[in-house]
């Protein structure tokens, strides 16, 4: 039974084959296969493994998505997978609004996605449409020396308007990425890579996947209101970006509750690795460009570091639906175009300052001196062709981030991998403002700091400590779990007895961090959590 997705698809495919002129019955049974690989990955509904049962199979991939990108098409030749790659200037917007003349493949920065798998003879052309010569360096693929795409070293230069030929088979499989060596400062710093993605030959049940995407990270130094990146810069990137993009322009990871996923990611920054934070999730790094890595070598991480110059395949089980957010750690390149000039002014007390300076620079107005977090909303003017430094409206206030930020959207019951737009948190399940009689009840002063030592709170707190006590002599430290805490300042108190009270003494550690001048600290370890906790005493 054929579905009706499945027919278009694959009357699509098969049909493009066959306008490629060369189109025989093998090219629309290849069309066909893609378009079943094609039809499972966007098919929620239709998606189950294949591979259950079988300990390995001949590779039935998951095709990979690339958000915000695309994956390149090729043809199919006496055997061959014929590929075409264009370099050439592109007009490209990192999100909405501003634009950059970059340099990229196929009308795109950075350019699409190859796909392949292990053992398949694949031949590229690549054309030159750049204004200077080129070349193309399969980074992390083994092949013949002369294939490898180093300009003057294994090969002459592609000059301006020629199409140079490369063929191989591909020996290797694993996550990898293609770029120029030539000029290559000029040529990635304007956008020029992508992912070479290798599927293996036989896919074991452990490598299967449902979702499978590939990210390229990448910075970009283009001065506010100019028209290109800047090759020349070494320090001061403004246009940090996902698969060419910067939040909020960045499309988000979409997998369905339950479903295997792996996240590829390949750098290609001119200066910067970039440390990968994914919330709600321990990622599993099961490969690296130089292969995937056996059971015993893998590691576990929130934050995977993406080196430049080198790929990284992070894998997750997605048990855990929501909205769940995904940047590199550094704060800096979570920012749109930011301004790093100028004096620190966090804390200064304005007066008539902004009065005086309106005097010789008009419309003068002191900002970041109480935080920048209100400058995300201030709606102000930005100059022409720049991206406002923070990023954008979400569900239940604004996202002040930007640059290389992304969200994976893990849901139930999707009926497609389309954004699902943003989640709804379960009732109960989200922080929210605390009511007073929540405060009053655990015993919370807002405006004070430390806990309260008198009311309700503190006396249940002596009270449960008192009969903890005398239900068992071994364990007089048990403290109600609602006063446990971390110490802020020490995880080493010293251990010493203190009263606590008039009438009840508890063997107590003290800490010489005090909250507040003249107060000190009460640190126990919690039996049952063995976190430390600490109450103000005075
Ligand atoms: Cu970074």
């Amino acid at each position: 039974m054929v579905s009706r997705r499945q027919f278009i698809s694959r009357t699509a495919l098969a049909g493009s084959a066959l306008l490629m002129g060369r189109a025989s019955r093998a090219e629309a049974q290849e069309a066909s296969r893609i378009a079943d690989q094609v039809d499972a990955s966007r098919a929620p509904a239709g998606d189950e493994p294949q591979a259950r049962g079988a300990k390995a199979r001949t590779s039935a991939y998951v095709p990979v998505t690339t958000p915000n990108g695309t994956t390149l098409p090729y043809r199919v030749v006496d055997g061959v997978k014929v590929f075409h790659l264009v370099a050439a200037a592109v007009k490209y917007e990192f999100t909405s609004g501003p634009s950059a003349e970059c340099w990229g493949y196929n009308g795109a920065s950075p350019g699409p996605t190859i796909e392949a798998v292990e053992g398949d003879r694949v031949r590229f052309y690549v054309t030159n449409k750049l204004p200077e010569p080129t070349s193309l360096h399969w980074h992390g693929l083994l092949l013949p020396n002369g294939m490898d795409g180093v300009g003057g070293l294994t090969q002459p230069y592609i000059r301006e308007g020629e199409t140079f030929r490369y063929e191989s088979t591909l020996k290797n499989h694993g996550t990898f990425m293609y770029h120029p060596h030539v000029d290559e400062m000029t040529q990635m710093a304007m956008g020029m890579m992508g992912m070479f993605i290798v599927h293996p030959k036989r896919l074991s049940r452990e490598r299967r996947v449902d979702r499978d995407f590939a990210l390229i990270l990448s910075e970009f130094s283009v001065p506010i209101g100019t028209a290109r990146p800047d090759p020349r810069e070494m320090v001061d990137f403004n246009v940090l970006t996902i698969n060419g993009k910067a939040f909020p322009g960045t499309a988000p990871l979409v997998a369905r509750t339950g479903q295997r996923v792996r996240i590829r990611m390949g750098n290609l920054s001119a200066m910067h690795n970039h440390p990968i934070h994914l919330h709600g999730y321990s990622l599993r790094v099961t490969a690296t460009d130089g292969g995937v890595l056996p059971p015993s070598a893998q590691w576990r991480e929130t934050t995977v570091l993406v080196p430049v110059g080198a790929t990284r395949d992070a894998e997750l089980l997605a048990d855990a639906p929501g909205d769940w957010a995904m940047h590199c750690h550094f704060t800096h390149h979570v920012m749109n175009q930011m301004g790093h000039g100028g004096h620190n002014v966090l804390g200064m007390e304005r007066g008539d300052f902004d009065k005086r300076m309106r005097k010789v620079v008009p419309g003068y107005m002191t900002m970041g001196h109480d935080g920048m977090a209100a400058m995300a909303t201030m709606r102000m003017k930005v100059p022409d062709n720049s991206i406002p430094m923070y990023g954008t409206e979400g569900k239940y206030d604004y996202i002040d981030m930007g640059g290389m930020f992304t969200v994976l959207k893990v849901r139930d019951g999707l009926s497609s991998y389309e954004d699902p737009g943003w989640y709804e948190q379960p009732e109960g399940s989200m922080a929210r403002v605390a009511t007073a009689d929540e405060l009053a009840a655990d015993g919370v002063e807002p405006g004070g700091s430390g806990w309260r030592t008198s009311g309700r709170a503190s006396r249940g707190h002596a009270q449960r400590a008192g009969s903890a006590r005398s239900k068992s002599n071994s364990s007089p430290l048990s403290t109600p779990s609602r006063v446990s805490a971390l110490c802020p300042r020490s995880e080493a108190p010293s251990p010493a007895r203190r009263s606590v009270s008039p009438t009840r003494t508890l063997p107590l550690a003290t800490c010489s961090h005090a909250l507040r001048p003249g107060a000190s600290v009460c640190v126990t370890r919690c039996p049952s959590s063995s976190r430390l906790a600490y109450r103000s005493t005075s």
